[in-house]
């Protein structure tokens, strides 16, 4: 006989998201996820100064902000028929590539590694590192003083089978404690030319403010060198540990199996390369990303809002009582498809373009040391591998961005802003594609829209009653015990959801 299994709320994401899942003997036969909240940030914006946006729109997240920013800045560049200089796009660059690292980061251990690890290994703990040995009293404090253990944020947990190799356990413990300090340095080097971190106060149209130094450029570069060591040192190690216990999460969550990428990190000052490409993937192939192919369904939403528009000619109409609706989140589609966004899409498919030795040599060593294939990556795994993967050649990469820039030389242009004019900024942040669509009349906004990563990813039906990604990857999910979810919440987890995205 069926049952239902909630999953609400899923803890250890950003933000209010409920998952509703219809289980027959044992194995998710349906899922529902539902965006639990509305914000509204695109009505907000409505009749403002266009220079607000930049600011107004990094509200929509405190993990993603820099790209919020990013997408913003394009769409005003776009519609003001400007484009920063060689230092400006160096520098944006640095600044998103900062926010990345500390989002992948936090993803991996503060949100999914205890899903894995076992951390009450760390009362077993008989060494001397001053930070575990806080650790222990600290969580012998907590179990001492409850009857049912908790020991927040870790525990209560689901009852499963977590590792059992106690010194691993606490190993991962210290990188656990160990990727705070990595986070705090990212956010450092992004505050270097972003003036402060998380919401960047220098990204404006047409550059960055604010001058190049070569203190800022050395300031930047020894942080980034730490961050460097905790990838190599500290994460893909971890990221093969979790493989090597895990193996079966290879072929747990896999997915619509369609991807796309808007692209990120421009190389060149007319944005035709970028670090991370473009493009849209069905199966093996890759195909030519056209935007104009791009939807948002609202049936199962709840907006009054037409559906099946393009974001260019979006509206943002709630409809609380709206019937048959299940989420504040949109269904955007790709020529009609469902499609998965974020890390694992941008590895796809630049590895599948070739467009990148590093990126290929990096994910051929990772197939190697896991014993597995690019069909893996559709994965819980995968997801996990994509994202650890892209943070090692990223953080490489800044190295040269910072070469490139030259101390002195101005990173921003100045602009007017015209009466009215259009334009639309599409980036990738660290959670998957993203795009803003800016109308301006009489020198103001008068139609924002955004679509955002997680938009996509846990995206409900659309007017075809079609499933989003997180939807279909949940179908198969065997439930060892249905009373303990954790293997519906793992494969939730590896699309790092951030709701306050995902609705804005
Ligand atoms: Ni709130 Fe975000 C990222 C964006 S996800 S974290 O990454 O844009 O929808
Ligand atoms: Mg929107």
């Amino acid at each position: 006989m069926g049952s239902i299994v909630q999953l609400s709320p899923v803890t250890r994401i950003e933000g209010h998201l409920g998952i509703r899942t219809e289980v027959e003997n044992n194995v998710v036969t349906a899922a529902y996820c539902s965006g639990e909240m509305f914000r509204g940030m695109e009505t907000i914006l409505q009749g403002r100064d266009p220079l607000d946006a930049q600011q107004i729109m990094q509200r929509i997240c405190g993990l993603c902000p820099v790209s919020q920013g990013t997408a913003s800045i394009l769409a005003q560049d776009m519609a003001f028929g400007i484009s920063p200089p060689k230092n400006g796009r160096l520098v944006r660059n640095l600044i998103l590539a900062a926010d990345y690292l500390h989002s992948n980061i936090l993803h991996f251990y503060q949100l999914s590694l205890i899903d894995f690890i076992d951390i009450t290994a760390i009362t077993k703990y008989k060494g001397t590192d001053p930070q575990l040995l806080d650790f222990k009293t600290w969580v012998l404090h907590f179990m001492s003083n409850s009857k049912m253990v908790s020991v927040p944020p870790f525990m209560p947990r689901y009852k499963s089978r977590y590792i059992t190799d106690d010194d691993y356990n606490i190993l991962a413990v210290k990188h656990y404690l160990q990727a705070l300090e990595a986070r705090a340095l990212a956010h450092r080097m992004g505050a270097v030319f972003a003036g402060k971190m998380p919401h960047a106060a220098t990204l404006v149209p047409g550059g960055v403010i604010g001058k190049i130094t070569v203190g800022k450029i050395a300031s930047y570069r020894s942080m980034l060198r730490q961050v460097q060591k905790f990838i190599t040192t500290c994460w893909l190690p971890d990221l093969l540990e979790v493989a090597a216990a895990f193996p079966d999460y290879f072929k747990i969550g896999r997915g619509c199996g369609n991807l796309m990428a808007y692209g990120a990190f421009p190389e060149s000052e007319d944005m035709k390369q970028q670090f991370f490409p473009s493009g849209v993937s069905f199966g093996n192939s890759v195909s030519t990303l056209d935007i104009s192919r791009i939807s948002e369904h609202c049936a199962s939403s709840w907006y009054s809002s037409p559906s099946g528009l393009h974001p260019a000619q979006g509206t943002t109409r709630s409809a609380p009582d709206k019937h048959g609706a299940y989420s504040w989140i949109k269904a955007p589609r790709y020529d009609g498809k469902v499609m998965e966004v974020g890390a694992l899409a941008r590895v796809m498919i630049s590895y599948r373009k070739k467009d990148n030795p590093a990126l290929v040599q990096a994910l051929d060593q990772f197939f190697t040391a896991a014993g597995c294939n690019s069909n893996n990556m559709y994965s819980v795994l995968g997801r996990h591998a994509a994202r650890a993967i892209e943070s090692k050649i990223l953080a490489d990469r800044c190295d040269a961005w910072l070469e490139q820039l030259v101390p002195g030389e101005e990173a921003s242009i100045d602009f007017s802003i015209p009466a009215s004019g259009r334009g639309y900024g599409l980036t990738e942040a660290p959670r998957g594609a993203l795009g803003h669509w800016l109308e301006i009349r009489n020198h103001k906004i008068s139609r924002y829209q955004c679509v955002v990563p997680t938009t996509w990813n846990c995206s409900p039906r659309d007017d075809y009653g079609v499933p989003g990604p997180v939807e279909q990857a949940l179908v198969g999910t065997m439930l060892a015990d249905t009373d303990q979810p954790i293997e519906a919440a793992r494969v939730v987890r590896s699309f790092d959801p951030c709701l306050a995205c995902a609705v804005h």
